[in-house]
């Protein structure tokens, strides 16, 4: 009896910590992503969406299709907060079933006419769609492959999680890109280059005998955005990787992944057959040298059937390539692509390339020694391309080799980790920074030739296309390090599906599934979101500035140590790229090529990049350079320190945990950004001899 009484006031007190903690507020560690399927807030709307989903029929069964019914499990279960009955067969649909298989699974009424819809949808589309089935309204997600109805299943939980009508659907989607791929520059050692979250995902050491059931949430989370490629280790590659003992471990992480739609590639270092392969050269013309890259591509295939291809970095940084041997960037290229073209494996060949011997204005050296190479890579060869021409900077304009290779599939290679934009203590939402290259104009075929026409492939009819993004994924408990760095990792692989999604709307699907429907926390933080890039482009390099950060680390602000990167002098600041200078301009197309210029026409936020302006000319806004170098950079203080009030205003409206590990990083962006500002200004004005306005009279003058 007293058992019992001291057990009830225990689970009394218990039922009263948990309400007060819920109270007080909850923990989330991020773990779960955008995936995390807590009840919808609304019960009009759960109660909505639970009649017209009551019953799930997947069709068939293989690894694949397990996987959709866990998802739809798990997903459905916790949105709509109560278990959903999985059907034995379709002959027991009934009314709101949501029927999910490829038509040769599903025997459907011809009527449909699913199957001429189907055609146009290639190995990675869907489609889903109310329809009657037996008389019965369902919900029909088909494909012509399960990779399609894996994105399909991802994309209609993704309609309930961000509470859209699915009570007429009928949509169809496919990537616009084909290889989308994230590339992790990993080291064999177990370290992340360029990684502010923690350690490598892979556990080299621990492979194959032991795989991390976190690497199957790293699948799921890529799948569900349609990322279909990951290369594994760093373009700065070890020839380890290529070894038996490392090639098995590659194929244990190949099998994990398989299953997800997520294709395996590797970073190789050409000179791999001297270093593993006991040869003296890696000539590409050595018969002995081909022979051994062949055999290599065999051996890979029999590990890893469905192996991706080769990314690889060549003459780049001390990087060994082709051109050690007199060769060309094709001809190393095209080598290894006839040992992959039997396996149907592409190269990835990185345009990145910037060594002395070229032009002294390193921003045009990749053009120069790429844009010749046109029409001379093999059918299998993708040229790899950063968005910019100079090296992920907080802003740039698109690089010129967009535009330029008519004749070559180009990838445009993004960064998602925050190598240049303050690594993973600050909240910067990168999706408008990319939309800004992918919308940039290369008039390569007059008006309307974007960036994102070219990186499809339907500017130039190209059969292959892709798109890389630097991975900035951890061993971090919530994945990137900062909460809203996975922000980054969703909108590339969302805007790698299909890059003309906006910006805005990507914030806002992302922070109701990630955080909040609550119209108020829901504006707040994609406000927060949106302006945060051009907050930190202020912060850092407003006004088309770029490369003012210490060589260490890139984080801090060392504009004294940049002088060849700005060109500050007593007469003004900025990098000449006009015709008067290093001409960069020319090698975009006209009309972009006046436009930039001409200092008139060339947008302000470029201005710096192609101009050397002096310090009194006035710009846009009639104010001086200076006064307006100083307004930038006052505004990009006063913009981190609004922010984290802002931020303060959702406390005890979302999760404690994740509010205030957020608040901490805010903390830092907020100080850093003042030491930018103070930095910066108090360097340039050695050359301007200007007053610094105060921020509020930043108008005058
Ligand atoms: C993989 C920049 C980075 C390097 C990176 C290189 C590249 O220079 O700082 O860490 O090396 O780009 O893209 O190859």
């Amino acid at each position: 009896m007293k058992y019992a009484f001291c057990s009830s006031r225990l689970a009394f007190f218990a039922v009263l910590f948990c309400l007060g903690s819920w109270q007080l507020g909850w923990a989330e560690d991020g773990y779960d992503l955008w995936l995390r399927y807590r009840p919808m807030a609304s019960p009009e709307i759960q109660k909505q969406y639970r009649r017209q989903i009551g019953t799930v029929f997947v069709a068939g069964e293989s690894p694949t299709l397990r996987i959709i019914r866990k998802e739809l499990v798990h997903g459905l279960g916790g949105l709509l907060g109560q278990d959903i009955p999985f059907l034995e067969s379709l002959s027991a649909a009934k009314a709101s079933t949501l029927i999910v298989g490829t038509l040769e699974d599903l025997p459907l009424p011809k009527e449909l006419g699913l199957e001429t819809r189907l055609r146009q949808l290639g190995d990675e589309g869907f489609l889903i769609q109310t329809a009657e089935v037996r008389v019965h309204p369902c919900i029909i997600i088909t494909a012509n492959t399960e990779r399609g109805l894996l994105y399909g299943s991802f994309h209609f939980l993704r309609l309930l999680q961000t509470q859209q009508n699915i009570s007429h659907l009928a949509l169809t989607s496919t990537p616009k890109i084909r290889d989308r791929i994230l590339n992790h520059w990993d080291t064999l050692s177990g370290g992340v280059g360029r990684g502010y979250a923690g350690k490598s995902l892979w556990q080299w050491h621990e492979l194959p005998a032991t795989v991390s059931p976190r690497l199957t949430d790293y699948a799921r989370a890529n799948a569900s955005l349609g990322i279909n490629g990951t290369v594994l280790n760093s373009p700065n590659s070890e020839a380890r990787i290529l070894t038996p003992e490392y090639l098995r471990k590659v194929a244990a992480l190949a099998d994990i992944f398989r299953p997800y739609g997520l294709r395996v590639f590797l970073s190789v270092r050409f000179s791999a057959p001297r270093e593993i392969g006991g040869l003296e050269t890696a000539d590409p013309f050595d018969e002995r040298v081909v022979a051994w890259w062949e055999a290599k591509v065999r051996e890979i295939y029999q590990w890893i059937p469905d192996f991706g291809g080769f990314l690889v970095k060549a003459n780049s940084e001390g990087q060994p390539g082709p051109q050690d041997y007199g060769r060309t960037h094709a001809d190393g290229a095209n080598m290894l692509a006839r040992a992959l073209a039997p396996h149907r494996g592409r190269v990835m060949w990185r345009a990145f390339v910037y060594g002395q011997g070229l032009d002294a204005d390193r921003a045009k050296r990749a053009y120069e020694a790429f844009a010749p190479l046109d029409g001379q890579f093999a059918s299998n060869v993708l040229v790899q391309v950063k968005n910019g021409p100079l090296d992920f900077q907080p802003r740039e304009p698109a690089h010129p080799l967009f535009g330029a290779m008519p004749n070559t599939p180009l990838l445009l290679e993004l960064q998602i980790t925050q190598e240049y934009l303050g690594h993973s203590q600050y909240l910067v939402f990168l999706a408008p920074m990319w939309k800004e290259t992918l919308d940039f104009d290369t008039f390569a075929h007059g008006p309307g030739s974007t960036v994102a026409k070219v990186v499809e492939g339907r500017l130039d009819n190209h059969a292959l296309s892709g798109i890389a993004g630097v991975a900035n994924v951890g061993s971090d408990r919530n994945w990137c390090g900062h909460h809203f760095a996975q922000a980054n990792w969703y909108a590339f692989g969302r805007l790698a599906w299909n890059p003309g999604l906006g910006a805005q709307a990507l914030a806002e699907e992302w922070t109701r599934q990630t955080f909040s429907h609550e119209p108020d926390v829901v504006r707040t933080i994609v406000t927060l979101m949106m302006d945060s890039w051009e907050g930190v482009v202020n912060t850092m390099t407003p006004l088309g500035l770029n490369v003012l950060c210490s060589f260490r680390g890139h984080y801090d602000p060392a504009p004294q140590a940049r002088a060849s990167f700005h060109k500050a002098d007593a007469a003004g600041l900025g990098y000449d790229r006009s015709r008067a200078g290093s001409g960069a301009v020319d090698q975009y197309h006209p009309p972009q090529n006046e436009r930039l210029n001409n200092l008139a026409t060339c947008p302000e936020k470029y201005l710096l990049w192609f101009h050397h302006v002096a310090w009194n000319q006035p710009l846009q806004s009639g104010r001086t350079l200076w006064v307006e170098l100083c307004r930038h950079y006052q505004a990009g203080a006063e913009q981190a320190r609004r922010q984290r009030q802002i931020w303060r205003r959702l406390q005890g409206r979302i999760d404690d945990q994740r509010f205030h590990e957020v608040e901490a990083r805010l903390e830092i962006q907020e100080r850093d950004a003042a030491a930018w500002r103070d930095a910066c200004l108090n360097y340039f004005q050695k050359f301007s001899k200007r007053p610094i306005p105060a921020p509020a009279a930043a108008s005058d003058e």
